[in-house]
């Protein structure tokens, strides 16, 4: 970790600790209200309760504390109550909640595209546009494409996920439980072949071949001039923490360029240092024309951005983007001071060492147990894949069972995946040494004991 970076500050103590029963009478009092009134339709991973939150721990309402390996998927990278996201949603709110961008503007949403503008890759001009979630600003980046180059296709890959709305819908690859009985789905979006280098029938290929297999069908099936904007996770998230093959990302970018067709990174879930640089393109100097974000920027308040080149942003006419909430005072207060930490305590800095925390050590486990097929990732957004030993099947039911097992000891973990079989680390970047080495102890013991 850099020595110039501030340390963060914690207000609860740092520590695993499961008390008593698990889940404890609180929680299953809550679940049973809960069952009376919340739609089915809407799940949670995890069967206790939250009543406060700080750095790399979550405390349940019967007085647990878990180590939290999730941060909310991927959004508390500052934690669960960073001390500056707090302050400055405090001040915000005190002064207005809301008035509408679009009615009576106010500065912090013009401070945030300006944070923006500086941050993400590329020094032409940019523009930014606001929003509340990440899928609306997927919405919106298509939307912006499609005027900006008048053509309608979009393509999305293998594994994508880019949202539950109905367009997003459609450019998110699985359907269960994303997607089933849902249609009719949005038209013009077809889906290409990922990189996928653990699951590559050639072992050999490359990413820039494994790119040119994606254009040739683009051409084939499509056609460069009827292509809108080709939209990618640069590490795909929900379908399983996949890190294209070097050379992929840069070929589909010069082949966009070149074609007149709109490069979006979906940085939602990768952004803001969760992979050791602001932004996961930067691993491979790659410049979007569009980015979408959300998730991390907004320290856990609701916020979401579409930031890319000036020309694009600008075609479309006035009133064509917007929404009631779009950067809400308070939601641009929470990112402008959640970026500040980012910055002030080194977090891409902190998620590399996150990442030699664990990608030796689980490429060690994985080695010795032979039920982990592949270790992956980049900074604190990793990948354990399991598999069936001697084979690349896929072993969900273990993935489910480790997680459920560290979740009982006290270590809340996601799982992911196309195919269910893969364990995502995404810790809040704050999270102290002890207290990761703690749930990496835990995660490791439960591999162990389950094979
Ligand atoms: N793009 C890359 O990861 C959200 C979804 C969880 P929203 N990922 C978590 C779930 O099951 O709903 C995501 C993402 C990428 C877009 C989105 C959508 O962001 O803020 O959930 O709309």
């Amino acid at each position: 970790m850099s020595t110039q970076a501030t340390q963060p500050k914690y207000r609860l103590e740092q520590k695993r600790n499961i008390a008593g029963t698990f889940p404890g009478p609180k929680s299953v009092e809550l679940n049973n209200r809960r069952s009376a009134v919340v739609a089915k339709g809407v799940a949670s991973s995890v069967p206790v309760y939250a009543a406060d939150a700080d750095g790399g721990v979550i405390v349940d309402v019967d007085g647990n504390s878990f180590i939290d390996l999730g941060s909310g998927i991927a959004v508390t990278s500052v934690g669960g109550s960073d001390p500056a996201v707090v302050a400055a949603v405090q001040e915000q709110v005190a002064r207005f909640t809301h008035t509408c961008f679009m009615v009576t503007p106010y500065e912090g949403y013009i401070a945030v595209a300006e944070r923006l503008a500086e941050l993400t890759p590329g020094d032409h001009e940019k523009r930014t546009v606001l929003f509340n979630s990440g899928a609306e600003a997927v919405e919106n980046a298509v939307k912006i494409a499609r005027v900006a180059t008048g053509r309608n296709a979009v393509v999305a890959f293998d594994h994508a996920y880019h949202g539950r709305t109905n367009l997003t819908m459609a450019l998110t690859a699985k359907a269960m439980p994303y997607k089933t009985g849902f249609g009719p789905f949005a038209s013009e979006v077809y889906r290409m072949p990922m990189s996928y280098p653990f699951r590559e029938e050639n072992p050999e290929i490359t990413g820039r071949e494994a790119a040119d297999r994606a254009i040739l069908a683009i051409e084939k099936q499509i056609g460069a001039d009827q292509l809108a904007a080709i939209l990618i996770e640069p590490i795909q998230g929900e379908g399983g923490f996949i890190v294209p093959a070097e050379g992929f990302l840069p070929r589909l970018a010069e082949w966009a360029r070149e074609n007149g067709v709109v490069f979006i990174a979906d940085e939602v879930q990768s952004g803001f240092c969760r992979t050791g640089e602001w932004f996961a393109v930067q691993h491979e100097g790659v410049v979007p024309d569009l980015m979408t974000m959300a998730k991390g920027i907004g320290g856990g308040m609701p916020i979401s951005a579409v930031t890319g080149r000036a020309e694009l942003l600008d075609a479309v006419h006035p009133g064509g983007l917007g929404g009631t909430y779009g950067g809400n005072p308070v939601a641009c207060a929470a990112a402008l001071a959640a970026m500040d930490t980012m910055k002030e305590q080194d977090l891409a800095g902190r998620a590399k060492a996150i990442e030699a925390a664990v990608l030796p050590r689980f490429r060690a486990v994985a080695e010795e147990t032979g039920v982990i097929g592949d270790v992956r990732g980049r900074g604190a957004m990793l990948a354990l894949e399991f598999t069936k030993p001697g084979s690349k099947t896929p072993d969900a039911e273990l993935t489910k069972k480790i997680a459920a097992d560290c979740l009982e000891q006290g270590v809340i973990i996601l799982t992911c995946g196309t195919y269910g079989n893969v364990i995502r680390l995404l810790p809040p970047l704050v999270i102290s040494d002890e207290l990761l080495q703690d749930g990496l102890d835990v995660l490791e013991a439960a591999i162990r004991a389950n094979v």
